[in-house]
């Protein structure tokens, strides 16, 4: 999964990137004229594979990872529209979800050139630049459509692509981002090349000073009226990410914060995202992947490789949580909780599996 950090100048995007990766990007506030983004990879934590990987001993154990972008080179977006230059735009694009960091902390140099911090007309502002920035490439398509068609050409795709675009771009208009709009398959598959920025699942980071940390609940159920929020102190967690879990874990207690940063912004983006894992084990690999909650047996098993999704034959399966209350696959055998099961079964969260096909 890849998940973008957006977010005006100074807001504290990479700050954050770095808490989350542990990596050490450059963090200035001074306007930085880089474009290249820093990546960073994080591998999901799941307990239920520390305990399989006791349980199995195997030679390799690996967790899923998430990927996360800090966008270095968006403008302060000082003029509307203009947040999203056409090569930050690009970037932006390729990632699944969005988390659009937000400054609720005060900085005597930042403050000089960008005022105070204000949440929620910053959030209206980005919010709104991306609507514009989707009218943009919906309009123009459009019109190129309108010309094809005087041109005589009148697909029956292109009506659906037409009669798809002309609703989105009255919505836009009407400020609704297209993450809220419903599409059949055929509408959808119209539309999903353009990779619309409002299509795209976005939460909101609100990154609070260490000093008023868990104690805006007030606006934090302001921006939870509209969207999902969850409120980092970034320079702390920064601080934190550098140090070993038992120093951190102090240092946590503190400022009462119960879970790192990284941990709880992965458990919310699967929530947000619905997606799910489930498990592979043996004695050479005990593996999480991540599917999408309803998501079939051929999905998951495409996941692992394309030909066990091809051949697919059945999925054996039982429950991790069976596992680890009966002890052994043995005496899951004995109980009858060792499942077979076909193409439509819907993989559970937690669920081992094992892909019988032939190719
Ligand atoms: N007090 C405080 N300052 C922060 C916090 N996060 C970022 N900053 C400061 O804000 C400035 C810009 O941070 P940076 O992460 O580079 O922002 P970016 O432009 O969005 O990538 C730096 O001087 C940071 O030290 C925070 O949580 N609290
Ligand atoms: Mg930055």
């Amino acid at each position: 999964m890849k998940i973008g950090l957006i977010g005006l100048q100074n807001s504290g995007k990479t700050t954050i990137f770095n808490a989350l990766t542990g990596l050490d990007a450059e963090v200035t506030s001074y306007s930085s004229q880089k474009l290249e983004p820093n990546i960073g990879v994080v591998e999901v934590p799941d307990e239920r594979i520390d305990w399989l990987s006791e349980h199995y001993q195997p030679k390799k154990t690996i967790y899923t990872h998430i990927e996360f972008t800090d966008f270095a080179g968006l403008s302060s977006g000082s003029k509307e529209g203009e947040t999203f230059s056409a090569e930050s735009l690009g970037l932006i694009k390729t990632s699944e979800a969005l988390a659009l960091v937000i400054r609720n902390f005060n900085d005597e140099i930042i403050s000089q050139s960008q005022g105070e911090p204000e949440p929620i007309s910053d959030i209206e502002q980005i919010m709104e630049d991306m609507i514009i920035s989707d009218l943009i490439l919906v309009e123009k398509r459009l019109e190129r459509i309108e010309k094809d068609k005087k041109r005589g050409m009148n697909l029956a795709e292109l009506q659906i692509e037409e009669h798809t675009l002309a609703r989105i771009n009255e919505q836009l208009n009407n400020s609704v981002p297209v993450r809220d709009l419903e599409f059949s398959p055929e509408e959808e598959k119209a539309i999903r090349g353009f990779r619309l920025l409002t299509e795209k699942p976005i939460m909101i980071l609100l990154n609070s000073d260490e000093n008023n940390f868990g104690k805006n609940g007030d606006l934090i159920s302001k921006i939870e009226e509209d969207y999902r929020v969850i409120e980092l102190a970034g320079n702390f967690e920064m601080e934190l990410s550098k140090l070993d879990s038992e120093e951190a874990e102090m240092f946590m207690e503190d400022m009462n914060i119960s879970e790192s940063a990284v941990n709880r912004l992965i458990r919310f983006s699967y929530d947000m995202l619905g997606l799910i894992s489930f498990f592979t084990v043996g004695k050479d690999e005990v593996r999480a992947w991540t599917i999408t909650t309803g998501d079939n047996a051929v999905v998951a098993a495409g996941k692992i490789h394309s030909d066990l999704a091809r051949g697919f034959i059945r999925a054996e399966c039982f429950h991790y949580d069976k596992l680890k209350e009966l002890g052994s696959e043995k005496a899951l055998r004995e109980k009858g909780l060792f499942r077979l099961e076909g193409k439509t079964y819907k993989v559970q969260d937690g669920d081992i599996v094992n892909i019988r096909f032939s190719v």
